[in-house]
């Protein structure tokens, strides 16, 4: 609720006593805000109150009111477990001092709305928020033990790094070794797209090589990219130093920003990646984002995730996953791949479209809850009928997310619209 508070920056207020409750995950405290009239004692017999009901008072300041000057505001703090008890305290405070006090409201909303961002710009503060830096692998990395390369990881890590909205993306001069490597990798999945890949793939691939250097000798720039899908959805990409949280990650998306690493993977594994890279994004996840229905979905995505409570945002990620990683959908009497970690995999685009995974209608209520593998081939897809009832589909699903206030983005201003719905 505090978050709330700060994002619209006021508060509710009825009459002369207002009270807030502020509840805070971790500290566990509710504070409220009560006026008194100056009067001998009134401070006196509003405390007695407390003490009956075996309130500690873990803070309390006063202040002059701004809006009687007649009046003194005072701010406490209890232990949220005296929630009951305060409930008492403030019906004394109404029925016992009803001289001193008038009015009383209180707000039930208990739970915290997280951050999101509001606008644009926002998403700055994302950059420094990364789970892991782009430069620390792992022990078991392709490129744990190779100084050349972990020192260039560092290099694409910084420039996402210091880089801030409405900035050009830097070019980066890629060498011949990592362009040995894309061409691999752009050669062997190209052969598989025209009988794989879903049509809309199909159709803007051509435009890639056309306009933004898709060629096997050649690791497109970013920045071109990002203009071309600007041009086509909207869409934007945004260098990004680590993975993200899925809250940071899918928050991108309700503003068409797309997190998109830069680095290639490591030259002796060609065919495999523990992470995303640029492979990835740009092979799998920007042909997508170039189609008008697959963008609207997308965002769909994003816009629901806006301050949603943890849990909502564990089966968007799984939604996420299950779609814009790993969907398949139907295209006539076939069903091609859509999803980029399919369309990235030489292996796992042919393995996707044989009769060993199980396929299962996509359905937000029952897909957010599938569990799945993150380093073996999927064994169950889900089947999305079109992307424009799969954006329906979420969208309804993001209706029973426990909000009290519903969004909307406004393309213009490139900020999110906060209709409050208490
Ligand atoms: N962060 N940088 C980055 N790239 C991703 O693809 C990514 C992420 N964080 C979370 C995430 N993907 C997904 O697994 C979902 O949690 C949204
Ligand atoms: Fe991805």
């Amino acid at each position: 609720f505090h978050a709330l508070v700060l994002t619209h920056g006021r508060r509710k207020r009825r009459g002369s006593m207002y009270l807030e409750e502020e509840t805070d995950n971790k500290t566990e405290v509710i504070s409220c805000i009560f006026s008194l009239n100056e009067e001998v004692g009134a401070l006196a017999k509003a405390l007695r109150l407390f003490e009956d009901k075996g309130i500690n008072l873990t803070h309390i300041e006063s202040r002059p009111s701004r809006m009687n000057q007649d009046q003194f505001e005072f701010f406490i703090s209890v232990d949220s477990t005296c929630s009951q008890a305060l409930d008492e305290v403030i019906d004394g405070l109404r029925t016992q001092i009803s001289g001193h006090v008038h009015e009383l409201s209180r707000n039930k909303e208990k739970d915290t709305v997280p951050w999101f961002p509001n606008d644009i710009q926002d998403l700055d503060r994302f950059a420094n928020q990364i789970l892991s830096y782009g430069s620390e692998l792992e022990a078991d990395h392709p490129g744990f033990t190779d100084p050349v390369y972990r020192a260039r990881r560092k290099e694409f890590a910084d420039i996402a790094y210091n880089y801030r909205h409405g900035q050009i993306i830097p070019r980066v001069e890629y060498t011949e070794a990592e362009r040995m490597t894309w061409g691999k990798v752009f050669k062997e999945l190209k052969t598989l797209y025209p009988t794989h890949a879903c049509r809309e793939h199909n159709r803007v691939f051509p435009l890639l090589e056309k306009y933004c250097g898709y060629r096997p000798d050649n690791i497109p720039q970013l920045e071109d990219v990002s203009r071309f899908l600007q041009s086509c959805t909207g869409f934007r990409l945004r260098p990004v130093a680590g993975l993200l949280s899925s809250r940071d990650f899918l928050a991108g998306l309700a503003f068409r920003v797309f997190h998109s690493t830069q680095y290639i993977r490591h030259s002796s594994k060609p065919t495999y990646t523990p992470e995303p890279d640029i492979c990835h994004e740009l092979l799998g996840h920007v042909p997508l984002f170039a189609d008008s229905s697959f963008a609207q979905f997308s965002q769909e995505i994003g816009l629901a995730s806006l301050g949603a409570p943890d849990e909502y945002i564990e089966k968007l990620a799984t939604v996420y996953w299950f779609t814009v990683e790993f969907g398949l959908c139907k295209q006539g009497s076939e069903i091609k791949a859509y999803g980029a970690g399919l369309l990235s995999s030489f292996g796992e685009l042919q393995y996707c479209l044989t009769d060993q995974p199980k396929l299962q209608p996509f359905d937000p209520d029952k897909t957010s809850l599938q569990k799945y593998p993150i380093t073996e081939y999927q064994p169950v897809y889900f089947v999305a009928e079109s992307f424009e009832d799969a954006k329906e589909k979420v969208r309804r699903f993001a209706a029973t997310i426990p909000r009290p206030f519903t969004v909307r983005y406004n393309p213009y201003t490139q900020s999110i619209e906060v209709l409050d719905s208490t």
